[in-house]
């Protein structure tokens, strides 16, 4: 048999292994590089670097370059104060006899009486300002970021010198690091200085600028009307402090105290540290907060004796050991001569660049490295990169769709430590979460949250007290749709030490609310009442548009997930014998989906209409991806109906909602469909400075390849990822898929270290749309069943071992 392969397709395989990686480490640099030929003018444009907390976005400007500096922990407001919050369940009974009456416009007014405050908003640190000395036209100017080493260079000439600077953010070191040279003596002058929208002071010593400020302890949301949405007072909010010191080599170095100046250098390396006084999302970070200067000059002068080449290889050993895991390759042409933004415009009109769709997916890898490493703070709407002091929804966690979609590739794509941030904020949101499900649902065992959230875990709905529109404050399935996160990441690595002391317990709370929130339908089915559907309107029969009702099919399927794997894990670890039954037998009895009569999967408990049948939201579908409740092959009829409504849905939506139906039609096998989409993610968009602000559609990229929504919102880069990922793996614990919706454009290609759940790493490589091998190793020994093009094995892989597999799913010698 080994012969007989040898003879044909697995010799092929190795000859393409050996091609492409050759090829592989010919193109990898350009592959792996966004580039430009002129400084950024807007954001949207500039290059975002960091290292999980400090945020920095490079303009790259000649005269004067401009960096927008952010602190993950740097975030407005306070400690939710569970003594504030309203105690308001006692409306619940009367909107369930509202609902009971089918009386839905009293029950959407009723429901108003379940809201409460907003969340607090991500700041922005300030910005650092270095203006250079030289005058005149500049030449041959480049402005890159590599990907591949996570660093930033700029480099141009100007009167006959040739001027470069190189920027990264360190992991190790905790500073970001910019590096200037030129290549003749003495030719460097420059002055440092910072400014900020927070309020603050600066001062200056021994080629040290310090900063020290605070954040407001309130903003009001960009989109709510306030006489007074910005407010500061000295003595309560996060303080923040920004560091920075220059180490020249000749030259000298002069200050001022809002200013460091640099004359006369040959190299400089400026090292700039932040850290706030955010000690976690309980403590008064005014009050009982870590003392950020202490913080800043320790990581500034620890960074600082060491050398640059020292620093950077630290900074690049860190980052290499996530950003190498997975390699993909999809064309051996080279990558077009052309500025990121230019591609990506032929790219919009059509031309192929399959190294473009490489570089995108990369580049979301790239962003959850950089944005996604401090415990309790998961990257928000716009990762770690946010410049406004009331951002676009307040740069907050979304927790309707967008919170998790900035975590659907992170187990797939190999980065299982960067989920941790998100995992770890979970167990915060699970405590204020306690009051939330007391006060609002009346529900004293397990825990809710809501829509929005925060750094201080807020998870009450919100809607400032009754004023918000009840389709999307009132929404309270928050708790039940993030612990499916927890399970993902055991599913993922098999971590029984996870599964047993932190994850199951904060799964069982999300289901113990679940299990007392529910109430019987008049067909004896359990639902939810009052429940919504996020962000969208029904019309009723009698042509009432309105957003509460009883039983929106979203609810259940995440009450269905959330149970099935509350379960699982239970059984996992042999434990909660008689809670578990209680949640079977509640499972069995959720509210069914329903097929309504133009052949979708209704959003509706009713077969109504949608006010919206072209909606950015579809929520219902979230059994079809994330979770695994509908597949082609087990729920061909719910898969049916779950493509007539992406059919109606339409392509053309907001960027976040075009990531997640590449990763629907994908997991409707349909390659080709999730691939234009995937295409149409990627159209160019104008760098537009938050203004225009887009619901209907209009998603896509902007010349940095942040996505957008638009405005820029960091979604669609992560689920747009996750999508690649679908299209070429699915797996549900007990089955993989490889290839399952490969696009016809995708007709060759290889792809290494990418995850399956059940433990598994994979590698592939295929040729003319078929497999040619699989590679599989398994991380913990867990059996599982492997699929291709109809054929099945069960995998009895050791722990540790790894086999090979051919497109007839036939072992051959590694
Ligand atoms: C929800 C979405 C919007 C946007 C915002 C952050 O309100 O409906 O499209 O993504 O969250």
């Amino acid at each position: 048999m080994n012969l007989k392969l040898q003879g044909s397709k697995y010799w092929r395989c190795l000859t393409v292994t050996f091609f492409v990686f050759s090829c592989h480490f010919a193109i990898a640099q350009r592959q792996n590089t966004l580039w430009y030929d002129k400084p950024a003018a807007h954001f949207e444009e500039a290059l975002v670097l960091g290292n999980g907390k400090i945020g920095a976005t490079v303009f790259g400007g000649v005269l004067s370059d401009q960096i927008f500096l952010n602190d993950a922990t740097l975030w407005s407001g306070e400690p939710v104060d569970n003594k504030a919050l309203p105690d308001v369940s006692n409306h619940i009974p009367e909107i369930r006899e509202a609902l009971n009456k089918e009386d839905y416009r009293l029950a959407d007014k009723l429901n108003k009486n379940i809201q409460g405050k907003f969340s607090q908003s991500f700041a922005p640190l300030g910005t650092m300002t270095i203006a250079f000395k030289q005058q005149g036209d500049y030449q041959n100017y480049l402005r890159e970021l590599d990907i591949s080493k996570a660093t930033a260079t700029v480099s141009y000439d100007l009167d006959n010198v040739h001027y470069t600077r190189e920027y990264f953010v360190s992991h190790p070191d905790k500073a970001m690091v910019i590096k200037f040279s030129a290549n003749k003596k003495a030719a460097l002058n420059f002055t440092v200085s910072f400014k900020s929208l927070l309020k603050y002071s600066s001062s200056a010593l021994n080629n040290t600028l310090q900063v020290n400020g605070y954040a407001p302890y309130h903003v009001t949301p960009d989109y709510w009307r306030d006489a007074q949405p910005v407010r500061f007072d000295e003595n309560r909010g996060t303080r923040f402090s920004a560091y920075f010191k220059v180490q020249n080599q000749g030259g000298q170095v002069n200050t001022s105290d809002s200013t460091l100046s640099v004359s006369n250098a040959d190299e400089v390396v400026l090292y700039v540290s932040t850290a706030t006084s955010f000690n976690g999302f309980d403590k008064d970070p005014a009050k009982n907060g870590l003392n950020n200067r202490t913080l800043a000059k320790k990581q500034l002068e620890d960074a600082a004796k060491k050398s640059h080449r020292a620093l950077k290889e630290r900074h690049l050993k860190d980052y290499h050991s996530f950003f190498k895991r997975v390699i993909l390759s999809l064309d051996q042409k080279p990558v077009p001569d052309m500025p990121t933004d230019e591609r990506l415009k032929s790219y919009t009109k059509g031309a192929d660049d399959k190294n473009l769709e490489v570089l995108y997916f990369q580049y979301g890898r790239y962003l959850l490295i950089s944005s996604s490493r401090t415990p309790g703070v998961p990257a928000n709407l716009q990762g770690i990169w946010n410049p406004y002091v009331r951002p676009p929804w307040s740069s907050n966690y979304t927790m309707n769709i967008n919170a998790e979609e900035n975590y659907w590739m992170a187990e797939s794509g190999n980065l299982p430590e960067m989920h941790l941030p998100f995992l770890t904020f979970i167990g915060n949101l699970a405590k204020t979460g306690k009051n939330t499900a007391k006060n609002f649902y009346g529900i004293s065992r397990g825990w809710a949250a809501a829509h929005n959230s925060d750094i201080w875990a807020m998870s009450n709905p919100a809607g400032d007290y009754g004023k918000g529109e009840t389709m999307w404050a009132n929404w309270n399935m928050g708790g039940t749709w993030v612990v499916s996160h927890l399970w993902d990441h055991y599913a993922y690595t098999g971590d029984k030490a996870f599964l047993k002391g932190y994850a199951y317990p904060l799964m069982k709370g999300a289901a113990m609310f679940c299990l007392d929130w529910l109430v019987k339908d008049k067909q004896g089915y359990l639902i939810t009442s009052p429940s919504t559907s996020p962000e969208n309107s029904y019309i009723t029969n009698g042509g009432y548009k309105g957003a509460t009702l009883y039983g929106s099919t979203a609810d259940l399927a995440m009450i269905r997930e959330c149970f099935t794997q509350t379960i699982k894990a239970a059984e996992e670890l042999n434990i909660d014998v008689t809670f578990r039954d209680s949640v079977k037998k509640a499972l069995d009895k959720l509210y069914p989906y329903q097929v309504g009569k133009e052949g979708n999967l209704q959003e509706w408990y009713h077969d109504w209409k949608d006010a919206d049948p072209k909606h950015r939201h579809q929520t219902h579908l979230y059994g079809l991806y994330p979770a695994h409740q509908i597949t082609p092959l087990k729920t061909p009829r719910l898969a049916e109906a779950a493509k007539k409504t992406l059919e109606t849905r339409g392509d053309n939506t907001t960027g976040w909602s075009k990531g997640w139906r590449i990763n629907l039609w994908a997991r409707l096998n349909d390659g080709n469909h999730a691939y234009k989409m995937f295409r149409e993610l990627l159209n160019y968009v104008e760098p537009d400075g938050a203004k225009n602000i887009n619901y209907t559609g209009g998603g896509g990229t902007y010349p940095n390849l942040l996505d957008a929504h638009p405005p820029f919102q960091i979604d669609g880069n992560f689920g747009g990822a996750a999508g690649v990922l679908e299209m070429l793996l699915q797996s549900d614990g007990e089955n993989i898929y490889l290839l399952p919706a490969l696009p016809d454009s995708w007709q060759t290609g290889y792809v290494s270290g990418i995850c399956a759940r059940g433990g598994f790493e994979l590698n592939m490589y295929w040729e003319n749309g078929k497999l040619l091998s699989a590679e599989v190793l398994s991380k913990n020994g867990k059996e599982c069943q492997l699929h291709y093009n109809g054929k099945s094995i069960t995998l009895n892989i050791k722990k540790g071992n790894r086999i090979k597999v051919t497109a007839d799913l036939e072992k051959v010698k590694l």
